[in-house]
This record gives C-alpha cells, sequence and structure tokens, in this order.
C-alpha cells in the first residue's frame, strides 16, 4: 500500500516536470517567433544582411553609379538609409556639407541612422579616387 502511493506520487511528480519542459519549450517558441516576426533577430543571422525598417530608404551602387539619382527626405526627423553596394570594390557615400563618410564595403549591406537634418539639397558623391568623375554623384533634397 504504502509503495503504490510512493509509485503514484512518482508518477505525477514526472508528470508536472513533463508539462513544465513542454510548457518553457512552447514558451521559448513563440518568443522566438514574436522576436523574428519584430526582425530583432535578423542582425544575428550574419552574412551581411541588414533589416531594412520600412522607413529606410535603399541606396544601390552597382556599375560605379548610384542605382539612385535623387533622394529625398524630409527635415527635421531621423532617417536610415541602407547602403548596398553590389560592386567587387569598395565605394563611398560622402556628403561634405553634412559632414558624412560612409565606406561601403565591397559586396556588402550596410544600414545607417541619421538625425534629423536641415533643409536643402545636397550633393551625394563617392570619394575613391576617380569614382565621382566616373559618374558617382547624386543628389539629396531635404524637404521642409
Ligand atoms: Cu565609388
Amino acid at each position: 500500500m504504502q509503495i503504490s502511493t510512493a509509485v503514484q506520487e512518482k508518477e505525477s511528480n514526472w508528470l508536472t516536470v513533463l508539462v513544465t519542459v513542454a510548457g518553457i519549450i512552447v514558451g521559448m517558441v513563440l518568443v522566438g517567433v514574436v522576436f523574428t516576426r519584430m526582425g530583432l533577430l535578423n542582425g544575428l543571422r550574419g552574412g551581411g544582411t541588414t533589416a531594412v525598417s520600412p522607413t529606410a530608404l535603399a541606396i544601390t551602387t552597382e556599375n560605379m553609379q548610384f542605382g539612385q539619382e535623387t533622394l529625398q527626405v524630409k527635415a527635421g526627423q531621423p532617417f536610415s538609409f541602407l547602403l548596398d553596394n553590389k560592386d567587387f570594390y569598395g565605394h563611398s557615400f560622402d556628403v561634405d556639407e553634412l559632414d558624412w563618410h560612409v565606406q561601403m564595403p565591397a559586396n556588402d549591406k550596410l544600414m545607417i541612422d541619421f538625425t534629423a537634418v536641415p533643409p536643402g539639397t545636397y550633393t551625394i558623391y563617392c570619394a575613391i579616387p576617380g569614382h565621382r568623375e566616373a559618374g558617382m554623384v547624386a543628389t539629396l533634397i531635404v524637404e521642409k
């Protein structure tokens, strides 16, 4: 009698442990799904990919050209650029008036966040010798 009670208690303890473990696993999976949906894990995956936030403007460089001739942002609010260099050599993203000088590694993407900038029309260029002359120039318009 005593033995059988002990066995029953043991079994119910096992069940409690199982239910707890299952609960933890389900919880972790749910948290993982939420984080993935929020894009928080994208940066951890590596491989040179960067999450694109909906407000980020993509700027591509390919064949010694900026893919976008004109970029427009609103003055007085922060914004992000996704610099996507598709060339097998490096470029740079320079705006002298704003003191922006960002290196763009070959075949890589990077996200840069900017704080608000004053309204105006600015010249974007690549500072690698010869690239600006070859046409790596674009215009940044910061609207009021
Ligand atoms: Cu360049």
